[in-house]
């Protein structure tokens, strides 16, 4: 059965919060970001875009496009407010929810026994009755599409993309507006006068894997409308830790043990509201060096009581030769599960302990204001080295 996915993108986002609580810069071109010497644009209102301004750009070239604009910094937790908000609704919705940024989701309603377009209206209703502000929805069967539908007539904007309009709807669209396809690559196309996904559509797979390497495969399938990757809730998120770099470097076992002992405390908390055990704890270090080291243990039960968190962390920490100076020490819970016994499997119920799980992340990482609670998959990306026994 074809998929329903929706996907949520707010429109200009910062700025919109920022004419939004200050009425009187309604209308007026808003910029927010960095206002000292290297400051960037970190998005402007669609009046500043006339002038040519957009995101990531030197703010003195801002200033210089549109001297008269309303020039203003970053609030970030008010930013942060309205965005849980937002993820209010879109849970409310279903908990197959894949956050993509502060702004931005995905939904697959597959499983939902209403039409989707319904749905993704009923979402931009229900942001702009709460928040005051305009989100953009685009509806499909896959999500490279739903996020073409989405950005298809922002702001404010509304697409349905379907079946039968692939892949003529494509044609006339630039190539920038594939996934994988950034600025040199779309640059390098056009030297070889291929300026849309029409003129991509001609070439064969080899083709696009002699120029774009492996995503050319990815390319090759998505501008003829395949896409498989599934929405990806929290379900995959599960790791919870806590890290801190200390004031000054240290060789004080006694010291680290302070701190395992206080992430025991934070972590042991979180897995109770979320009510998840874990079965693997993960110390890790970075060295004056700035090596990253890690070491893990996994235990044959599920735990989730602070004292047994600190007990694994204890043993870990004593048994690591301490050669060199540290300066960050972390500690994380991993192989998570909702139950204390066995492993859950990919279908179990466990999906809205999960996400409670990731709600919870998502608030401490906001109160700490790092990201301590991480997706598995992130973790796995980060290059650490095991720490020698
Ligand atoms: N952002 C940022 N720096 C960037 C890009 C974005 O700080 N280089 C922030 C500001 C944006 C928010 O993230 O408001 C969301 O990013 P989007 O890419 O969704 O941009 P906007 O929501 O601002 O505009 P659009 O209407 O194009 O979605
Ligand atoms: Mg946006």
């Amino acid at each position: 059965m074809k998929r329903k996915i929706i996907h949520v993108d707010m429109d200009a986002f910062f700025a919109s919060v920022e004419q939004h609580d200050n009425p009187e810069y309604k209308g007026k071109p808003v910029i927010v970001g960095g206002l000292s010497g290297r400051g960037v644009v970190s998005t402007c209102s669609y009046e500043a875009r006339k002038y040519g301004i957009h995101s990531a750009m030197p703010m003195y070239m801002a200033r210089k496009l549109c001297p008269h604009g309303i020039f203003l910094s970053v609030r970030r937790k008010r930013y942060e407010e309205v965005s849980a908000q937002i993820f209010d609704i879109l849970y409310s919705i279903t908990p197959l929810v894949e956050p993509v940024s502060i702004d931005e989701a995905y939904l697959d309603v597959t499983d939902i026994d209403k039409n989707p377009e319904i749905i993704a209206l009923e979402i931009k209703k229900k942001v702009k009755e709460t928040t005051g502000l305009t989100i953009s929805a685009g509806v499909s069967y896959n999500k490279f599409l739903a996020k073409l539908a989405s950005d298809w007539n922002k702001p404010d904007g509304f697409m349905v993309i379907t079946e039968d309009m692939i892949p003529d709807i494509l044609k006339p669209l630039p190539v920038s507006k594939v996934y994988g396809i950034g600025q040199k690559s779309e640059e390098r196309l056009k030297s070889m006068g291929i300026n849309t996904i029409g003129d991509l559509l001609k070439l064969s797979q080899e083709n696009l894997v002699e120029i774009f390497g492996k995503v050319g495969v990815e390319i090759y399938l998505r501008i003829r409308g395949i896409d498989e990757r599934p929405v990806e809730t929290m379900r995959e998120i599960k790791s919870i830790g806590k890290e801190k770099t200390l004031e000054k470097d240290t060789k004080d076992k006694k010291l680290l043990l302070h701190y395992a002992k206080l992430f025991s405390d934070i972590i042991s908390e979180e897995l109770f509201r979320a009510g998840l055990y874990a079965r693997t704890v993960t110390v890790k270090m970075k060295t004056s060096d700035f090596a990253i080291h890690t070491k893990s243990k996994t235990l044959n039960k599920y735990i989730r009581l602070s004292e047994d968190i600190y007990n694994v962390a204890y043993e870990i920490i004593e048994n690591i030769k301490l050669d060199q100076y540290i300066r960050l020490i972390g500690l994380s819970v991993s192989n998570l599960s909702a139950v204390k016994y066995e492993q859950l499997s990919f279908l179990d119920k466990s999906v809205v302990k999960s996400i409670k799980a990731e709600n919870i992340a998502r608030e401490i990482n906001k109160k700490i204001g790092q990201e301590i609670v991480k997706k598995a998959s992130e973790l796995l990306n980060n290059k650490t080295k095991q720490w020698r026994d």
